[in-house]
């Protein structure tokens, strides 16, 4: 039996030695995130004990204040955060406007957006959920307070992007773009152990994640690439698996370790999909980008997208290279007809 020991902050700091230039900041920034993941984490999983231990209405026994576990989620990382002296400005999904850094701390070279529990409609089911980053360096000058102009950058100047999904385990999935690493927390020892080495997600799909119950609002094309994915028997190719959670860190994270494509498509209702650019769609990118795969929003790859809105949503077909080509083709059979 070997036992692993590669931590992740001794990993962060192993990588940080290939690259001479780095100063740590960012290493740094990713130990803080983790120490905030072990928090969510816990919290997630005493999610089902609330009714059980007394807590009543919004006060719990010690007359404090439940919070739900999405704006516990939010408050957590930003306190984990803001004091650290690597960022200069933060945004959250269940924020409006940017979230500055106190004037008392230290300001830094960093920017990070995150969405902090995704699939919230999960929580009361114990169904899997996730919090989800994307940092960038900062655009404007150093020293000074972070803008909106710092956070609304293409998701191509991503310098790491990550998820934390608290499923039957609670795990932390990062890159810097050169490379997919997972690391499962040891709920033991506290730690964060690497437990997936340089994931690859599998070029060919097996599995299609994309929610069936809108098919009567969705284009043609898309109609006829779920009806072509869905006719693989007929050509003595290996069936689709049909999965779709709800929770599309628990959705992408299959599928990145298993291969397949994960939808949320525009549709007659929702020209622009439901995800959000900044803090979903452009981190997930990242991922599986680095992974080999492929993110688009139809037509162009979500990572050139230029951000106009801090809650911009897109459409998006992210996961194995081979299946987002096919799902092309067939998008364009609807922009050549202009449906
Ligand atoms: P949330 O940020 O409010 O939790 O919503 C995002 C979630 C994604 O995790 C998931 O892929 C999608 O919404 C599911 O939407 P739908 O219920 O429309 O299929
Ligand atoms: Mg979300």
């Amino acid at each position: 039996m070997s036992i692993n020991f590669m931590t992740l902050p001794r990993h962060i700091l192993m990588r940080e030695k290939q690259h001479p230039e780095a100063t740590g900041e960012l290493s740094a920034l990713l130990h803080d995130l983790s120490l905030a993941a072990k928090v969510i984490s816990l919290e997630v999983n005493k999610a089902g004990l609330v009714d059980i231990l007394g807590f009543t209405g919004t006060n719990n026994v010690h007359g404090e204040q439940v919070k739900k576990l999405d704006i516990y989620a939010h408050e957590m990382l930003i306190k984990a955060m803001d004091h650290g002296g690597h960022l200069c400005v933060m945004a959250s999904e269940e924020e409006e406007k940017i979230i500055h850094i106190p004037s008392r701390h230290k300001v830094g070279k960093y920017v990070m957006l995150f969405d902090p529990l995704d699939g919230s409609s999960n929580i009361d089911a114990n169904v899997s959920i996730g919090t989800i980053f994307s940092i960038f360096r900062r655009v404007t000058p150093d020293g000074t307070p972070g803008t909106l102009e710092d956070c609304l950058q293409p998701g191509t100047e991503q310098v790491a992007a990550g998820y934390i999904i608290y499923g039957s385990s609670t795990m932390m999935v990062y890159t810097t773009g050169e490379g997919v690493f997972g690391f499962t927390l040891d709920p033991a020892f506290g730690e964060f152990l690497l437990s997936y080495n340089n994931i690859q997600i599998p070029k060919k799909a097996n599995i299609y994640s994309i929610n069936e119950g809108n098919y009567k609002y969705w284009r043609s094309g898309l109609k006829k690439y779920i009806k072509f994915i869905q006719a693989a028997y007929d050509r003595d190719e290996k069936p689709y698996s049909a999965r779709y959670i709800g929770s599309m860190v628990a959705d992408i994270h299959r599928n990145l370790l298993y291969g397949g494509i994960f939808i949320y498509p525009s549709d007659k209702r929702n020209p622009n999909g439901k995800l959000r650019l900044m803090y979903e769609c452009n981190p997930m990118a990242f991922i599986i980008e680095a992974a080999g795969g492929k993110a688009i929003d139809g037509k162009k790859r979500i990572l050139e997208i230029q951000p106009e809105k801090l809650h911009q949503r897109v459409p998006i077909y992210i996961g194995s290279a081979d299946a987002v080509d096919t799902v092309a083709e067939y998008l364009e059979q609807d922009e050549k007809a202009g449906v």
